[in-house]
């Protein structure tokens, strides 16, 4: 817990909120520092099974606070220095991390929510390349991970044109996971981390360090890769205990390990 990150811990879920509503959750350098410390926490926490990352007010993050912007700043520094750790850690964490897009997730609140594992959108949220729009290019992963979601042109239309994509765009582009209505926001979001804390947290980690390896690599680099990391899922409990489920026709109860 900070300013500007709340921080709880609920039924094996980390609940991490950006806490500045009245600048739309803009970034300022403590809340870069204290959202890297967040994921950290959530990281090493083994109780922790899923991250939900999301809000507070009615924004997800407008990104940079450009009150903090003046000539002074070195712009590549700012990034290797304060965003760029952010990315890399959601990227790393062995635990499936799922951004619930409350409201507008514009610059690099945009470039957050791709770099999650899962988008739940609220019929309220947008999304907005606004980089454009200050003579900038997109950051924090931004041209890493959207044009992997959407496809390069569409991507590319996103960037330069920096038009706003409303949640059922979103979810028709593949940017969504799913579109939620305000009123179900919080049930079907703890929902939704629930079904996913409850999941073979190993697998998971080993899924998403594969696929993100998988874009740099050869097949036969995949396919040894998938070798290596199914000899790993095969040693762990949950592995052993789906099997038993699946043979004595019952729900499996998987405990992470
Ligand atoms: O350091 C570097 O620059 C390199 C790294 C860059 C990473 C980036 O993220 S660059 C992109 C930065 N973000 C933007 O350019 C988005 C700017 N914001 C907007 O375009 C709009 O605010 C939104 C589309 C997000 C929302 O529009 P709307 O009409 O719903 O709200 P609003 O009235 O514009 O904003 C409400 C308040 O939040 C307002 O403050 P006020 O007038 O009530 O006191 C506004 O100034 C403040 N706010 C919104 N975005 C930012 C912000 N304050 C500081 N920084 C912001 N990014």
């Amino acid at each position: 817990m900070s300013d500007t990150i709340l921080y709880e811990v609920k039924n094996s879920t980390a609940w991490i909120t950006l806490n500045r509503p009245d600048k739309l959750n803009a970034f300022n350098k403590a809340m870069h520092s204290d959202l890297l410390k967040a994921l950290q926490d959530a990281e090493n926490d083994k109780t922790v099974r899923a991250i939900v990352l999301t809000g507070a007010g009615r924004a997800f993050s407008a990104g940079q606070d450009l009150s903090e912007v003046d000539n002074s700043i070195d712009y590549s520094e700012l990034l290797r220095n304060r965003y760029n750790p952010i990315i890399h850690k959601m990227a790393n964490i062995g635990k499936p991390i799922i951004a619930a897009v409350n409201g507008t997730a514009a610059g690099a609140g945009f470039s957050l929510a791709l770099a999650a594992d899962f988008r739940l959108v609220s019929e309220k949220a947008s999304f907005l390349n606004a980089f454009i729009h200050i003579g900038l290019v997109p950051d924090s992963g931004n041209t890493y991970y959207l044009p992997r979601i959407v496809g390069h042109s569409k991507a590319l239309e996103l960037m330069v044109l920096g038009e706003k994509v409303v949640a059922e765009e979103a979810l028709r582009l593949g940017l969504a996971t799913k579109v939620i209505s305000p009123e179900n926001w919080k049930s079907e979001v703890s929902m939704f981390a629930g079904r996913l804390a409850s999941m073979p947290t190993k697998a998971i980690a080993l899924i998403k360090e594969g696929l993100l390896k998988s874009w740099d690599s050869t097949l036969g680099e995949v396919l040894e890769g998938e070798a290596h990391a199914q000899g790993l899922a095969g040693t762990t409990s949950d592995h052993m205990e789906g099997v038993q489920a699946f043979l004595e026709k019952r729900k499996p109860l998987f405990n992470g390990d």
